[in-house]
């Protein structure tokens, strides 16, 4: 038994993943690639691996993809994104330079199409499709991650970079995929390198995601005449930091929906081995949708719930007190609960993957008091090597008293959704086969209502 692997998170058979790259449907099926290196379970050379789904939840392995051309002086196929430019699949990327390519010409945007049905890809001869030289006099650095659109007869593109020391989007156009004009600098911020940036219409609204390293962040706002962005809401995507969730990319579905994939890196397990021979998942997908005051909802995909099984149900309506170990086990477990409890309350929560004596136990705990939700992960393996901190967001419960969780366990990954407006991921990596039990608990007497709660076995998306 492999106490860590996921079952029904997207993974390669083997070796190292990272970010999802050029989300496309096309023929009724998904198709997902991906950051790859296809010879060992830590980053190096980068490939583009390649998944089909005609679910969205069971995936099918295809060939690798890109690999890098070295007799072209190509070093790594760095991120990217795919589109269907009528009929032709076609992957935008970037590509980085070997040696002496790296440091004259600094990275490039490549272009690669399919003509046989995304079996195989072929790298269009007069690449680049754009270079530094774009910009003019603009020093831009570390450019890299394009994100492609159509909106009219127009093609967007929009590239991560750093421009003035400073994490910046930069937007350009064109008319064929080949030929492309810088536009503007869409957005800047603080940080370092803005990687995988994402940009796209919600409602009315315009939103921009990107990855500074640490936290992946939105903004959602305003798209100028001038190509410029104006934010007027900006948030975090995710509250685990890179630890837990980096460099998501999303597609639009055949139904419309805005999907999202992240990267779950390995971060946290420090030199624990456990899950040698592979490393890294996909977040399950998440659909994003504006909500009625413009706040960003982020929700996990329906299709998910045809892997539940054997439903575990609690009685409705009942107060939460004490410790209460449930008649229930397992390592793969959605749960869904709506809490409701007054601003002062004491803290309460959910135990998981605990041991039947507690010397191992992952905690979601709300903290009314203090205004916040965590995933405490201090006993969370008896290993010393794992990242035992605790991944927190904030909660304002004297503004909403009820309290939607969902949340997704697959034995080393915890994906948790709040009132489907904030998300908390965290790697946790117990050691003890026993450490599947369940409980749920109240440090206080009455004062929280539980009026729904379910848990369900989730299956393997490999079966
Ligand atoms: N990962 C890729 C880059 C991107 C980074 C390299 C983000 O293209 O900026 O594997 O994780």
């Amino acid at each position: 038994m492999n106490l860590y692997r996921p079952i029904y998170h997207f993974l390669p058979e083997n070796n190292w993943m990272n970010d999802p790259n050029g989300l496309l449907y096309v023929n009724q099926e998904y198709h997902l690639f991906y950051q790859y290196n296809p010879y060992a379970d830590h980053w190096d050379t980068m490939h583009w691996g390649h998944a089909k789904s005609k679910d969205l939840v069971h995936w099918e392995h295809l060939a690798i993809a890109l690999t890098p051309s070295h007799e072209l002086g190509e070093l790594h196929c760095f991120s990217g994104c795919a589109v269907d430019h009528d009929g032709v699949p076609t992957i935008l990327y970037t590509s980085i330079g070997a040696g002496e390519r790296s440091a004259t010409d600094g990275p490039e945007q490549w272009l690669a199409t399919s003509r046989d049905g995304m079996l195989s890809w072929e790298k269009y001869r007069a690449n680049p499709v754009l270079s530094l030289k774009a910009h003019g006099d603009m020093q831009i650095k570390e450019w890299r991650d394009p994100f492609v659109w159509k909106e009219g007869d127009v093609w967007y593109m929009v590239v991560g970079g750093i421009h003035e020391d400073k994490g910046c989007a930069l937007i350009y156009s064109s008319s064929d995929l080949t030929e492309w004009q810088f536009l503007n600098k869409l957005d800047e911020g603080t940080e370092g390198i803005w990687e995988c940036p994402n940009f796209f219409k919600l409602g009315n609204k315009y939103v921009l995601i990107y990855s500074p390293a640490g936290q992946v962040k939105y903004a959602i706002g305003t798209w100028n005449s001038d190509y410029s962005f104006t934010s007027e809401i900006r948030g975090v995507m995710d509250c685990s930091g890179s630890d837990g969730f980096y460099a998501p990319n999303s597609m639009i579905g055949p139904d419309s929906r805005r999907l999202l994939w992240g990267w779950i890196p390995e971060a946290a397990r420090g030199e624990f081995k456990g899950n040698a021979g592979w490393a890294g998942m996909q977040s399950i997908p998440r659909v994003l949708t504006l909500a009625p005051d413009e706040t960003l909802r982020m929700e996990p995909a329906v299709e998910l719930q045809i892997l539940r099984r054997n439903e575990y149900r609690l009685d409705n309506k009942r107060i939460l007190s004490g410790n209460e170990p449930l008649e229930i086990h397992g390592r793969a477990l959605e749960m869904t609960a709506l809490f409701h409890m007054e601003a002062d309350a004491q803290p309460f929560g959910i135990k998981l993957l605990r041991s039947p004596k507690g010397e191992e136990e992952t905690v979601l705990i709300f903290e009314p008091e203090k205004g916040k939700v965590s995933i405490d992960r201090l006993r969370s393996s008896l290993s010393e090597q794992p990242d035992k901190s605790r991944v927190s967001g904030t909660l304002d419960f004297t503004a909403n008293h009820d309290v939607k969780v969902q949340l997704f366990l697959d034995h080393s990954v915890l994906e948790v959704f709040i009132n489907d407006t904030q998300c908390l991921t965290a790697r946790i990596y117990p050691t003890l086969v026993s450490s599947d039990g369940v409980s749920l608990f109240a440090l206080g007497k009455e004062d929280v209502l539980l009026q729904t709660f379910c848990v369900w076995e989730m299956a393997s998306i490999w079966s």
